[in-house]
């Protein structure tokens, strides 16, 4: 017990040297505007900031239309029934059973919107789910209840957990982003596609982010991927969307997409290899090194 207290000071003071040093590492990067984030008394979905995500929208509203008339039709037809077709109004019911025309419409008719519908589902599906050429790999691991990200190429790797409402103030964060704001950030270059590889170390998690217009189960033992290409520098923030235990609610993501220039530096700060960088981010690194 003596040895414990005497440890437990030590523990404490290192660790908040490590969560001193975590939130300066974040705070050299440049102040950016929250984007991706929900708004109070919001209903709609969020503004898309990919193409990914606007088509998400776009569909969203071409359902809309097409499920309103369908219920105000279904209704009407219940109230007509009700009005028009009780015991009292209609003391002596039809007793026919089959009529073919309107057993043909009503088979039909759901048929071609189901399949208007589809014309549209499909090469949105294809465009999530057909990997482009990735410009940056990253490996994202769901945990209970924090996630892990590895810089596949540049072996770089961090864990992202919750900060706490009285830790909000330290990262630069405002009051009204707790239960969304991390530690740390996924920090990505703007304009370039990233492929997230996601995958879950005990139960199973979910990587979301509503603006990119990306979900995807993060599940043990399986490499899922997903990508996005953001095309705003700002910070974006998600949940896992996957009912993952008794803390899932207080597993959020952040992303900050920065320029390229800025996303090396930050690279370099975390100690990445950039000996094998991929042709796009020479330029950045060499006006990195001539800094
Ligand atoms: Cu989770």
């Amino acid at each position: 017990m003596r040895v414990w207290n005497t440890f437990l000071p030590v523990v404490a003071a290192f660790s908040s040297v490590l969560v001193a040093a975590r939130a300066g590492a974040e705070a050299l990067l440049p102040e950016l505007p929250v984007l991706g984030a929900p708004v109070a008394d919001g209903i709609a979905l969020q503004t898309p900031y990919t193409a990914l995500a606007r088509e998400v929208v776009f569909l969203d509203n071409l359902l809309l239309w097409i499920i309103v008339p369908i219920t105000i039709f279904v209704t009407a037809l219940l109230v007509w029934v009700i009005v028009f077709h009780n015991r009292r109004a209609n003391p002596e019911p039809a007793r026919f059973t089959h009529n073919t025309p309107l057993e043909v419409a009503w088979t039909v008719v759901p048929a071609l919107i189901l399949v208007f519908i589809a014309i549209f589902t499909f090469p949105a599906l294809r465009h999530q789910q057909i990997m482009p050429e990735a410009d940056v790999t990253i490996k994202v691991t769901g945990l209970q209840w924090y996630w892990d990200y590895e810089y596949v190429d540049h072996g770089v790797q961090f864990s992202q957990f919750m900060l706490e409402r009285e830790e909000l103030a330290d990262y630069g964060y405002s009051d009204d982003l707790y239960l969304l704001a991390t530690d740390t950030a996924m920090v990505v270059p703007v304009g370039r596609n990233i492929v997230l590889q996601v995958t879950a170390a005990d139960v199973i998690h979910a990587w979301a982010i509503p603006a990119f217009g990306v979900k995807q189960d993060g599940i043990p033992g399986r490499l899922a991927e997903l990508w996005f290409n953001a095309e705003e520098e700002g910070i974006y923030f998600g949940q896992c969307s996957e009912l993952c235990g008794i803390n899932h609610a207080y597993m959020p993501i952040t992303v900050k997409v920065v320029s390229e220039a800025d996303y090396v530096a930050w690279l370099e700060r975390q100690g990445a290899d950039l000996a094998t960088a991929p042709a796009w981010m020479e330029q950045a690194v060499q006006l990195a090194a001539a800094d």
